[in-house]
């Protein structure tokens, strides 16, 4: 693989593999803005990152078991009504450094951060799909096409030096309510390289793996997509599975994630001067299901305090209001006393009453996906 023409990168981020390039932002950094800026997003890669560099000719095909397959030029999906979604991207691999802490996983380790919140533009896909004539709310085509395919331009050693793909159930694809969308915008600019230039899908409150950068085509498909990243990889698996055990097609692909928080203003081991301290952090939950509650403890999980919600700065967040933004994360703030050494504790509870598990080990699996487990950082009062 040729690593020679990867772009500029923002010098704060912190690396944890160079090729591919997989990065994330500082906890601070993460939470002092509540739309992630482009450069500080985390980045998620498993190939070099392509160059389109001639844009007039740039084509998406979508084809498949339908009835006119087309190409289209990004004028044509210009053309398209635009929608600006502000959507929570989190990997399914967020926080798998601390699950690695219990047993050992597969995997490129990250710390809290990779997860960002940015205001994506671009054409519904359910409109897109429309104009090449596969109406809104199809569930199945009169072909028998049943899933959406999205195929990228990227070269993965995972699916032996093909695009990196994934796909999502067609009736998802073409309902305008789950705002899937085919991006071209983050945060008001055009997409970057790293980021899917020039078109990626969105699929917001699925776990980041099925939003498909660098998009070269689409496909309408009966069974869902076969990719490496689909069958054998992204599948959360029990604790008793290991990799002389595991048979892959016993689980379906990971698509919402669950019910997530951490804490971004405190590191896992803090010396602390001051008796008063801020808690602060972001929740999320997939499925656009909001966030009801988190929950902050500074003794442990013994006693619980509530922490304030918002979305924009200093109005508190209700989930489902017609303001709040039902696909984005929602930052914490509380303060609180910190009268001696301890370990603070944050866990969030969604709009359907989902609550994280308390501990990373009761959902140990051998990938280290999903650990949505409490949040806990220690402090330790220096005077
Ligand atoms: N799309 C392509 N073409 N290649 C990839 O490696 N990685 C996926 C997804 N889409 C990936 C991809 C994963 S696992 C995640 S979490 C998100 O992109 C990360 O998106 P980002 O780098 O824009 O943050
Ligand atoms: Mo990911």
């Amino acid at each position: 693989s040729d690593y020679s023409q990867e772009p500029p990168r923002h010098p704060s981020l912190r690396i944890n593999a160079k090729e591919p390039f997989n990065a994330e932002p500082p906890r601070l950094a993460l939470i002092s803005s509540y739309v992630t800026p482009v450069d500080l997003f985390y980045k998620r890669n498993h190939g070099p990152i392509p160059i389109v560099d001639d844009i007039e000719r740039y084509r998406v095909s979508i084809s498949g078991l339908m009835e006119n397959p087309k190409e289209l030029s990004m004028t044509d999906i210009r053309k398209l009504p635009k929608y600006n979604v502000t959507a929570t991207l989190q990997c399914a691999g967020n926080r798998r450094t601390a699950m690695s802490k219990t047993r050992t996983v597969k995997g490129v380790g990250w710390d809290v951060a990779a997860i960002g919140n940015a205001i994506w533009g671009g054409a519904k896909l359910a409109d897109v799909l429309e104009l090449v004539g596969i109406p809104k709310l199809t569930t199945t085509t009169t072909s028998g096409g049943k899933h959406v395919e999205f195929v990228s331009i990227d070269i993965c050693k995972e699916e032996n030096g093909g695009p990196y793909k994934a796909s999502i159930p067609l009736n998802q694809a073409t309902n305008s309510e789950a705002d899937v969308l085919l991006a071209y915008e983050m945060n008001g600019e055009p997409l970057n390289r790293d980021h899917g230039y020039p078109l990626r899908s969105i699929v917001p409150g699925v776990i980041g793996a099925r939003s498909v950068k660098w998009l070269d085509s689409i496909n309408i498909i009966a069974e869902e997509c076969q990719g490496f990243f689909m069958q054998k990889d992204y599948k959360m698996f029990p604790p008793s599975v290991n990799w002389e055990n595991i048979d892959w097609s016993t689980r379906r692909p990971q698509m919402d994630f669950p019910v997530q928080c951490a804490i971004c203003s405190l590191e896992d081991v803090n010396v602390v001067k001051h008796e008063k301290i801020t808690i602060s952090g972001y929740a999320v939950s997939g499925g656009g299901r909001g966030i009801d509650r988190v929950d902050l403890s500074i003794d442990g999980g013994k006693t619980w305090v509530e922490a304030s919600r918002y979305q924009t700065t200093g109005i508190k967040y209700i989930a489902g209001e017609t303001s709040s933004d039902k696909w984005a994360w929602v930052f914490f703030t509380a303060k609180v006393d910190i009268p001696q050494s301890t370990e603070i504790v944050a866990k969030a509870v969604d709009t359907a009453a989902n609550v994280q598990p308390e501990n990373v080990d009761v959902i140990w699996n051998l990938r280290g996906i999903l650990n949505t487990s409490w949040h806990r950082v220690d402090v330790r009062v220096g005077h």
